[in-house]
């Protein structure tokens, strides 16, 4: 980056960010044939794959083809656990991480140098999109160990020049001093943790508002425009988002831009993204909402072929002002396994959580407990008010928001006021919606 690109906009690499879109398609048509022809020798799981749909490199011939190539998805890498997917030798490894994984195995993603040395690239890319400069202090609040979002965020930060505070999550009084001490400009966590800190630095008496924190890099789970708002409100930093996941390389996929925060432009140089309906697996028309599928077009280790994120989003496919060329991705609402079916209609839980935050009283600590009523599956959300309960005040703000989640989701549902503090906080991704065999008494 050089001095003149400090102005805004600014750009990390702004050949390759800005690059024509023919240009753009070019250089995916090369990297997709060298992958596939990398893959096929490497991986003893593509090369079957990739027999039975009859696919070789040279039948690749423009990006459509892409279709031809089979899915891959959560499953297979963790049948192939630990290792088994790799497409270089094990010596070649230099990091590993895995992701948490509710159930069984993990799934376990690799890194070679190179792909160590794109990660901080591309990671620095996203810090300069959002705002972050050289000099800044980042807050890495964001959990180290097995995470992507501790260490991938600390190389780029590093690599752009930046100082990192890596407090990853947990010990928030800790946090807030650290933050208000030394003057950090921008944090980094997920949403829910970034809303803990501000409860934290606010019964602490610490005002972070009007300081030298600027930027509040956001992502790892989704997050609504509302708890944006909020965020925004009692943080004074600009929220941005950030999106990315492990088997894919980690955060530094997709970002917003600091000018428009209208869509996360996807790194389309090293990320090769569609988006298709999840039934049929064939691509959504264009502008409209489906499972996006993500296939690597750079990554050395551990390359993925057209996999399966189950996030869900759209393309939005009208330039955007920033300069930058990357297509961008509507905010993810949700995970296709995260969705809940209540009485029939289908429904996100960040949904809710728009709605929620539209209750002024109420705040962005809540739960959904989903179980069977009956017949039916039956929803309770349980949220925190702002004050204590008095003269029926609880009840106005359970019936306030049942009302406008009827009106607006288009569900019944029950709704359950707690006092301020009675929620689980989180310090990384939330787990909002937990099952419950019987909910009466709820
Ligand atoms: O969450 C990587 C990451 C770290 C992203 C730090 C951003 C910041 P995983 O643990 O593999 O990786 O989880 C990936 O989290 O498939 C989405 O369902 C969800 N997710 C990630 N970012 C966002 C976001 C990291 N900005 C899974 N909005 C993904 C909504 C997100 N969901």
């Amino acid at each position: 980056m050089t001095d003149s690109s400090l102005e805004s906009p600014c750009f990390y690499d702004l050949k390759q960010e800005t690059l024509a879109r023919d240009e753009l398609a070019a250089l995916q048509m090369h990297r997709l044939r060298e992958l596939v022809a990398r893959v096929s020798a490497a991986v003893p799981f593509y090369r079957a794959a990739f027999a039975k749909a009859d696919v070789t490199p040279d039948k690749l011939r423009t990006l459509d083809d892409l279709r031809r190539l089979p899915f891959t998805v959560k499953d297979d890498l963790r049948q192939n656990y630990p290792l088994r997917m790799l497409a270089v030798d094990r010596q070649q490894i230099r990091r590993v991480h895995a992701t948490s994984g509710t159930t069984g195995k993990p799934v376990v993603v690799a890194y070679t140098d190179r792909d160590l040395n794109t990660w901080a690239d591309l990671i620095a890319r996203m810090l300069v999109t959002v705002g972050v400069r050289p000099g800044d202090m980042m807050q890495n609040a964001s959990g180290y160990g097995l995470f992507t979002g501790g260490l991938g965020i600390h190389y780029g930060a590093e690599r752009l020049g930046c100082t990192v505070v890596p407090t990853s999550g947990g010990n928030t009084v800790r946090q807030v001093m650290l933050m208000r001490d030394l003057g950090v400009n921008v944090l980094h966590c997920t949403p829910s943790y970034a809303s803990a800190i501000a409860e934290v630095a606010e019964s602490e008496g610490i005002d972070l508002r009007g300081g030298p924190l600027r930027i509040g890099l956001l992502g790892a789970e989704p997050w609504t425009d509302e708890l944006r708002v909020e965020l925004e409100r009692r943080l004074g930093f600009k929220a941005i988002d950030c999106y990315g996941l492990a088997e894919v390389i980690g955060p530094g996929v997709a970002c917003e831009c600091m000018d428009q925060r209208a869509g996360l432009h996807v790194w389309e140089d090293h990320f090769l993204v569609e988006i298709v309906d999840p039934r049929t697996l064939e691509p959504v028309p264009p502008g409209e909402r489906g499972e996006m599928v993500i296939t690597t077009l750079t990554k050395e280790a551990l390359p993925v072929v057209r996999f399966r994120t189950r996030d869900i989003t759209a393309f939005i496919e009208e330039p955007c002002a920033c300069g930058r060329t990357h297509r961008r991705l509507q905010r993810i609402g949700g995970r296709t396994d995260d969705m809940l079916i209540i009485r029939g209609v289908n429904v996100y839980p960040s949904q809710i959580e728009s709605v929620l935050m539209g209750v002024p009283g109420l705040l962005p600590h809540y739960r959904l407990l989903v179980g069977r009523g009956g017949v039916m599956d039956e929803l309770t959300v349980e949220v925190e008010a702002q004050d204590r309960d008095s003269d029926g005040r609880y009840r106005q703000l359970a019936d306030a928001a049942r009302y406008r989640i009827k009106s607006i989701v288009g569900i019944n549902c029950k709704i359950s006021v707690k006092p301020h503090g009675s929620l689980p906080r989180f310090e990384g991704k939330a787990a909002r919606t937990k099952q419950v065999s019987e909910l009466s008494g709820v």
